[in-house]
């Protein structure tokens, strides 16, 4: 769909600076994915991967690590980066998001007040209840690959995207 608003993919470049930063994190064992069902926040009621905004001080690994223990009380020590994904909203709120696969985690998945955790197949994972663009980029990133994308969303409809793998995240 053509987008005829102010903000188009040319928006979201280098000057381009979010309203926030946040993570998310999705944790793979076997040939499962660990999500949640979001309790609060933005996109409460969608399935997505654990995740939140940055705090003062905190970098994105950070954050990931601090967010899937306080939203599922589990521990996560190591992670990779595997995604910078820029979100610029119709409305103009914007989000910059810093993606992370981890493998290991201590403690067991528990429901909280802002999260329930759902372990998924990779080939069952519920795209239709997350946000649209996942089932674009987390198929890739679950099999290994890198991202970089950047997307145009008018409330819930993702209106144009850009998206790039295999890409050198060392930014
Ligand atoms: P509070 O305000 O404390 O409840 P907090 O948990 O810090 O919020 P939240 O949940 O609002 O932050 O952070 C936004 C979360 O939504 C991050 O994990 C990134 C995620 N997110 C936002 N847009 C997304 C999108 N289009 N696709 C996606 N995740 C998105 O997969």
């Amino acid at each position: 769909m053509a987008n005829p608003g102010l903000y188009t993919l040319e928006y979201i470049n280098e000057q381009w600076q979010a309203t926030d930063t946040a993570t998310l994190i999705f944790v793979v064992q076997q040939n499962k994915v660990l999500l949640i069902r979001k309790k609060r926040g933005l996109g409460a009621g969608k399935i997505n991967g654990p995740g939140g905004k940055l705090e003062p001080g905190e970098t994105p690994q950070q954050c990931a690590h601090r967010e899937i223990e306080e939203e599922l009380c589990i521990k996560v020590s190591e992670s990779q980066k595997m995604g910078r994904l820029r979100f610029q909203f119709m409305d103009g709120y914007s989000i910059d998001v810093h993606a992370f696969v981890a493998t290991s985690f201590e403690g067991a998945p528990t429901e909280t007040e802002e999260a329930s955790p759902l372990w998924f197949e990779h080939s069952k994972i519920p795209y239709e209840q997350m946000w649209a663009d996942d089932r674009i980029w987390l198929p890739k990133v679950l099999a290994g690959d890198t991202v970089s994308g950047r997307f145009i969303f008018l409330r819930d409809t993702l209106l144009e995207h850009e998206v790039l793998f295999k890409v050198d995240l060392n930014d």
